[in-house]
């Protein structure tokens, strides 16, 4: 008995989850017809939008009844609303038909978590306006640093085909309260613009508009040259802007509510107004006055970097902040959260709060392009925060990225933030299950950078797996020590940009290419030699940390006052160098290289515990996943370490474990 009993507790979480976590988190079970009697939505509006919230209710929320109300007049909800109880009833008022949607995806988060909506008296309203992801897909279907499979958006057989994965990505963007998207790689192909392709995404935007969700496009910045046969595309000439006019007319022609430009230029090879002996503010500039007319948004992006003497991290506040107030109300500039490139720890850029007089926006990476691809299992909410929540110091205390980027400076400055995806045609969307998070939280976090990573791990395992406390603790633990994980077994203590060249996916610190850009190897970021290691960025070194306002610049600059987590980012360090926990400093990184190896090993552990309450392919797979996790972090610890004991000519602590 006690046998059976035990197998049918297996059985029944289980079956009652689609296997391959192609639903993400929008698991909602549809209501049975008793319920759907008892409980009425009521709409008063006849509104595309506006039926979809109606219709996701009557479908799948089997609370109390509720009254979904539009009133334009509450101008603070912007794309927001308030959640109220009246009587048996819940009142839900919105701004806009959108702002019903978010309040019907919020019940219904709310349902799945299992909260109490008794007394529930809340008002959301949206942290940023814009909220959005940039996808690197190319048009020959590959995604540029995507781990998830081919691009979801299949151009050979649009506008005709619609696959039905377009209105689930919508509607799971939706749920998360993410409105806006780039359908293209910033490395950008001039054809995106020709009249064949516009129809292409013209058919992408009308099935992601009552999602709410408005597209945007990379754009290349010598399409006039390229599209137009122009003699090239300087952005003063005439010919050229005359070109961007017209080409502006006929997007809006295909798509009314079309968004704007992402633009890459003069960054890696991209074209650029620098090609022209013009700034970024002349080419941005122009674009903004071709898209003005219609409400369009230029996003213009500061991860700019040439091989010259300079510091790689110094450069894109070298061109961007002298041109403070010389770009239109309608740029945004688009700046990576740290300066070098995504590294699993760096500080925050320091252009922001640089630029008093100009709109800046975050761009995160959801794609873990310098984090294991798809096969590491690293929870980025506290990544995203860290940035979000650092203290620029810019507007004294308190401003901080966030603030900075979720103020404008008044007119019809819109405020956004961005995350580059990592979602393909892969069944999980995501490569790996735990992806999945990242995307969510990034979408939680747009939408509310208050929240806390915990919360959000919290609401996204209620939702994707199971509420049940013995699964949700564990991996919510698990989910919260994966990105200090990560840094400990591949680049702790601020070590950066060691990756093996060009996939970025193992190490490489030995990296060195005779006559290669010396900016691209691994050597250039780490300088590990008989006297120490670590990238002197002080005022006797590339002085970067100048670019920090006061105090942080000297707590940076300073060896006792740096942070250990930022160590070797700001400082050479030497081997001797004794570290807080009293270690030499090669010690710690013995110490943080093993530690992170551990920690992995634990997730194996915990997860093999929890094997009862998942479905049995989400269950192979994440177990499948964290394998080659614990074997790449153990590859990472033993090359890192070999490598650098080169150098440091010191000992491992006999109490890690050996290289293998
Ligand atoms: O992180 C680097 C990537 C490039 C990418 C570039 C960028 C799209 O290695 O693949 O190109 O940054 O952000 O422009």
């Amino acid at each position: 008995m006690r046998k059976l009993f035990f197998l049918l507790t297996l059985l029944i979480p289980r079956a009652l989850y689609a296997a391959d976590g192609s639903e993400l988190w929008l698991r909602y079970k549809p209501v049975d017809a008793e319920v759907a009697q008892r409980r009425t939505i009521r709409l008063q509006v006849n509104n595309e939008i506006a039926q979809l919230a109606k219709k996701e209710l009557d479908s799948y929320w089997s609370g109390s009844p509720v009254e979904l109300r539009l009133d334009r007049s509450v101008k603070r909800l912007k794309e927001g609303y308030q959640i109220k109880r009246r009587g048996s009833d819940l009142l839900v008022t919105a701004a806009k038909p959108v702002g019903l949607l978010y309040a019907a995806y919020h019940l219904l988060r709310l349902q799945e978590v299992g909260a109490d909506v008794q007394n529930i008296d809340i008002e959301e309203v949206p942290d940023f306006d814009i909220r959005i992801l940039n996808h690197w897909d190319n048009l020959d279907g590959t995604v540029e640093r995507g781990y998830a499979g081919y691009s979801l958006w299949k151009w050979d057989d649009l506008p005709k085909k619609i696959s039905p994965r377009y209105e689930r990505y919508a509607r799971a963007n939706a749920s998360i309260g993410i409105n806006a998207t780039v359908l293209n790689n910033v490395n950008a192909s001039p054809q995106i613009l020709t009249p064949d392709y516009l129809e292409k995404v013209k058919a992408l935007a009308d099935v992601f508009r009552k999602y709410g969700i408005r597209v945007y496009l990379s754009a290349n910045f010598s399409s006039p040259k390229v599209l137009g046969g122009l003699a090239d595309s300087d952005p003063l000439r005439k010919e050229v802007k005359a070109w961007w006019i017209a080409k502006v007319d006929e997007i809006y022609k295909h798509i009314p509510d079309f968004g704007g430009f992402l633009v890459k230029a003069n960054s890696e090879g991209q074209p650029g107004p620098q090609d022209y002996g013009r700034t970024h503010a002349d080419g941005a500039n122009m674009l903004a006055d071709a898209l003005k007319p219609y409400g369009g948004t230029v996003m213009w992006r500061a991860f700019v970097y040439n091989p010259t003497q300079e510091d790689r991290a110094k450069q894109a506040y070298q061109e961007f902040v002298p041109l403070d107030g010389k770009f239109r109300e309608n740029v945004i500039i688009q700046i990576k959260n740290g300066p070098i490139d995504f590294q699993p720890r760096e500080p925050f850029t320091p252009v922001f709060g640089a630029m008093d007089k100009t709109q800046q926006m975050v761009e995160f990476q959801i794609t873990q392009e310098y984090l294991g691809f798809s096969n590491h299992l690293v929870y980025l909410a506290p990544l995203f925060k860290e940035t979000l929540d650092a203290e620029t110091f810019s507007r004294g205390p308190g401003s901080t990225v966030a603030r900075i980027t979720t103020s404008s400076a008044g007119g019809s400055k819109k405020t956004a933030i961005s995350a580059v995806s990592n979602i393909g045609e892969d069944d999980s969307w995501t490569g790996h299950h735990f992806g999945q998070a990242n995307w969510y939280a990034f979408g939680r976090l747009a939408w509310n950078h208050q929240l806390t990573s915990e919360d959000i791990a919290e609401e996204w395992i209620c939702q994707t797996f199971t509420g049940a406390t013995a699964f949700r603790e564990p991996v919510r633990q698990m989910m919260m020590d994966s990105r200090e994980a990560v840094v400990d077994y591949m680049m702790p203590l601020g070590l950066h940009h060691i990756f093996a060249f060009d996939h970025h996916y193992g190490p490489e610190p030995w990296g060195d290419m005779e006559g290669g850009r010396p900016d691209w190897m691994p050597w250039y970021y780490h300088n590990a030699d008989t006297t120490g290691i670590g990238f002197n960025r002080t005022k006797s070194g590339s002085n970067a940390v100048s670019q920090y306002k006061e105090p942080l610049q000297t707590a940076y600059g300073n060896l006792t006052t740096c942070p250990e987590n930022l160590l070797l980012y700001f400082h050479h360090v030497s081997w001797s160098h004794t570290m807080k926990s009293g270690r030499s400093l090669w010690d710690e990184l013995c110490f943080r290289y093993d530690r992170g190896v551990k920690e992995v090993r634990e997730f194996q552990k915990t997860w093999d515990r929890l094997e009862s309450y998942v479905d049995q392919q989400r269950f192979e797979e994440v177990q499948s996943k964290l394998k080659i996790q614990t074997r790449d972090a153990v590859w990472w610890k033993d090359a890192c370490l070999l490598y650098f004991q080169i150098f440091a000519k010191m000992p491992i602590p006999y109490e890690l474990e050996r290289p293998i």
